[in-house]
């Protein structure tokens, strides 16, 4: 399928980014929401913020929520007691102790443009945490619009789990908070644009911890904050791209075919690629077909490289008539955008599934 990567590539970087926090850089801005608000194209970037620190010290953000000041604790990369194989992450091995840090803060700020390739980066943080259950971080927005609100969802993280909360703004300077919406552990919450039978439907991703995998579940909603009627929508495949993990991408598309959703599929490796799936226009828990091969894979240099390689991540998009602008997060490091022609997208999910 041809997906048309602007020659610009990559669009924000960590360098465009002024950390907020002192002794601090930023090495991502990454995983954005996308919404458009009259002509100006909104990012709702994930700004990763890391403690600067001397060799053989690992430091991990904690924000105090009682005196909204940032904390850093030191972990010495020489204690046999801690795992830091994972860059994003240190965790105790003892699993009584059993605790995890992240080793940067996140926060959502806002990046603006008014021909969708040039943007300008708010100075100040959009969604910064607030509570108890932000503690280790806000990620990964996605908006929905619905009539004149927007509606963004965003991942929680603290050591009371990761989760899922949704706050409403009309104007993208303010907004008002509608609580947690999912329990941990879950994230990549979508919501559907618009009512179906006269409810309100999101995608989420719940990360089972004792039986099941990491797969796309579907509820629904009489008003967006309480959410019943809980089915498994569709799974990890046994052996191919997306054998670790799957999860929504984009706010699902509404085509006279059904509801495109693009999703993300990662290995057991973490290798993160994007995917295709149509949904019942009348009942969105139907699947219609499904792309086997991934529509979009890490390719360029830019994607391959960075924090943490090999990963396409997208969050949203702005679709003019058949042609879907996406913005998508690379190597958890940078913001990119690409051109897809829908109609594609769908032909690809014809023949394959
Ligand atoms: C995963 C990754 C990280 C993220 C944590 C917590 O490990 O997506 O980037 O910080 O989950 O959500």
């Amino acid at each position: 399928m041809y997906i048309e990567r602007y020659e610009k590539n990559p669009i924000i970087t960590p360098e465009d980014v002024k950390p907020l926090h002192k002794d601090h850089e930023v090495i991502g801005a990454f995983n954005a929401g996308v919404a458009k608000i009259g002509n100006e194209t909104i990012l709702l970037l994930r700004v990763a913020e890391r403690p600067i620190t001397s060799d053989g010290i690992v430091k991990a953000p904690v924000i105090n929520i009682e005196n909204n000041k940032l904390e850093l604790k030191s972990f010495s990369t020489d204690n046999p007691k801690y795992d830091f194989s994972d860059p994003r992450m240190i965790k105790s091995i003892d699993k009584m102790e059993g605790f995890t840090y992240l080793t940067s803060l996140s926060y959502i700020r806002i990046a603006r443009s008014n021909d969708g390739e040039n943007f300008t980066i708010d100075d100040k943080a959009f969604i910064y945490p607030e509570n108890e259950y932000q503690i280790y971080g806000v990620e990964d927005a996605r908006c929905t619009q619905i009539g004149d609100e927007y509606y963004i969802n965003f991942t929680s993280v603290s050591p009371r789990g990761v989760l899922v909360t949704l706050v409403v703004t009309k104007d993208f300077k303010s907004y008002e908070s509608k609580g947690n919406i999912f329990a941990p552990e879950n994230k990549d919450v979508l919501i559907f644009p618009e009512k179906i039978n006269d409810m309100y439907y999101a995608l989420h991703r719940p990360s089972l911890k004792s039986i099941g995998n990491y797969d796309i579940w579907i509820a629904s909603s009489p008003d967006l904050i309480s959410w019943g009627n809980h089915h498994y929508l569709m799974g990890i495949s046994d052996d191919s791209w997306d054998n670790g993990r799957i999860g929504g991408g984009l706010v699902p598309i509404k085509t006279d075919k059904g509801w495109l959703e693009i999703y993300h599929g990662a290995t057991k490796e973490n290798r993160y690629c994007m995917g295709a799936v149509l949904l019942d226009l009348n009942d969105p828990t139907k699947i219609i077909g499904k792309s086997i091969k991934p529509i979009m894979e890490p390719d360029a240099d830019y994607e391959k490289k960075g924090f943490f390689g090999d990963v396409v991540f997208g969050c949203g998009g702005v679709v003019e008539g058949d042609v879907l602008t996406m913005y998508y997060g690379v190597a958890d490091t940078s913001m990119a955008v690409c051109k897809m022609k829908i109609s594609d997208i769908l032909h690809q999910i014809e023949i394959e599934g």
